[in-house]
């Protein structure tokens, strides 16, 4: 179906004047859409829900239904109490136009989905500094806040797996089975000595999976995905307004979206760099992230919660490091790629990060002893 005959199916007012791609995502494919009438413009955004990824696009709208509608309402009670210093935002399902629903299918079976643009903000590839930093920091927190209370018997497991860095050892060991994965490996000195990191700490991954099952950690509805592209900043106030991106929010543990976002946040060369000098991870950064994090969401960590921070945050560039190589090995099925060196180079970045934030361990300990 022409995207432009799709995208009239929903509920928008005025007139198209505008499709095009839209975002750095590595999953969904998006694009931002432009509609006008005499007095007012309006920009949406749609995106077609990836099915080799989600085995079950419908579940993940059926989510983003009741996420929603929970967010949503606690906003709009928090700020007709005038509770926060700032509008927090959410995108918002549009319905299509004839039957009300969340989404359409096209004739390939494929998921389509149209939410609203959060307007006058824009999220950044990379960290723009210690005030950044400090509102990605923040807007996590909030998130965290908001889902607190959501009832997560309402959600369906999006991705059965995701963030089980156990699992995704299982799956790189399974792949290394396949002959074309081997032939890979042994023709490039790089994948070897990724290979050979990746063997020097397998006990890494089970880190926080042993917290867990030991009732240490608790599960809480977590946002899945916080990278620095999916937070949300006022362009007029330079605050965070919103994280988007809520196909992975579901029940799971918070560390791993402290970790996962201050992987992304920490790393002021992002995920592409080629260079691997420059890719450290930056505590100036990390302090500030943590900074707007606690004030939004530290009452409530507790004292076990604490202890697993660092851990966190070597753990997750450890796991998209495997998830990335994997997939390089598995011939780039998951992950979007413009040549075929492009996961093996983001593993190289995540393992270089993962040993930035080890040989930091004293001073990282010490400024997360201190929040
Ligand atoms: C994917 O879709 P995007 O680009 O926000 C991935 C994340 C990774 C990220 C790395 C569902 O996120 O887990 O951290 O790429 N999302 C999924 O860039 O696998
Ligand atoms: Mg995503």
């Amino acid at each position: 179906m022409d995207l432009s005959v799709l995208i009239n199916k929903f509920n928008i007012k005025g007139r198209l004047v505008a499709l095009s791609p839209f975002g750095n995502g590595n999953i969904n494919d998006t694009f931002l859409a432009i509609y006008r009438n005499t007095f007012t413009e309006t920009q949406v955004i749609l995106q077609r829900v990836n099915h080799n990824v989600f085995p079950d696009p419908k579940a993940i709208m059926a989510n983003m239904h009741e996420i929603t509608r929970h967010c949503h309402e606690k906003l709009e009670a928090d700020a007709a109490a005038g509770r926060d210093d700032r509008v927090w935002q959410m995108p918002r399902i549009i319905k299509t136009r004839e039957t009300g629903e969340d989404f359409v299918m096209d004739e390939k079976g494929e998921i389509w989905r149209v939410i609203t643009r959060i307007m006058s903000a824009h999220a950044f590839d990379l960290a723009q500094g210690p005030e950044h930093a400090l509102e990605c920091g923040a807007a996590l927190g909030h998130f965290h806040y908001l889902v607190s209370d959501m009832d997560p018997g309402l959600l369906i497991d999006p991705l059965p797996g995701f963030h089980v860095t156990s699992g995704y050892l299982a799956k790189y060991d399974a792949t290394l089975e396949k002959p074309s994965a081997r032939e890979l490996l042994s023709s490039s000195m790089e994948a070897k000595r990724l290979a050979k990191f990746i063997e020097a700490r397998r006990d890494l991954a089970t880190c926080l999976e042993k917290a867990e099952a030991a009732g240490e950690l608790k599960k809480r509805m977590f946002h899945g995905d916080p990278k620095v592209n999916n937070i949300m900043i006022d362009d007029v106030t330079g605050k965070g307004t919103a994280m988007i991106d809520l196909d992975t929010v579901s029940p799971g543990l918070i560390h791993l979206d402290f970790g996962d976002a201050l992987r992304s946040i920490c790393n002021p060369a992002g995920e592409e760099e080629t260079n691997l000098s420059k890719v450290i991870f930056d505590e100036e950064l990390a302090t500030a992230f943590c900074k707007g994090y606690m004030h939004e969401a530290g009452v409530f960590l507790t004292d076990a919660d604490r202890a697993y921070l660092y851990d966190s945050i070597r753990l997750l560039p450890f796991e998209l490091g495997i998830r990335f190589f994997q997939d390089y090995l598995d011939g780039n099925v998951y992950f979007k790629t413009v040549h075929s060196q492009q996961n093996l180079n983001r593993a190289r970045v995540q393992f270089r990060l993962c040993e930035s934030i080890e040989s930091r361990e004293r001073s990282i300990r010490n400024f997360l002893s201190k929040l």
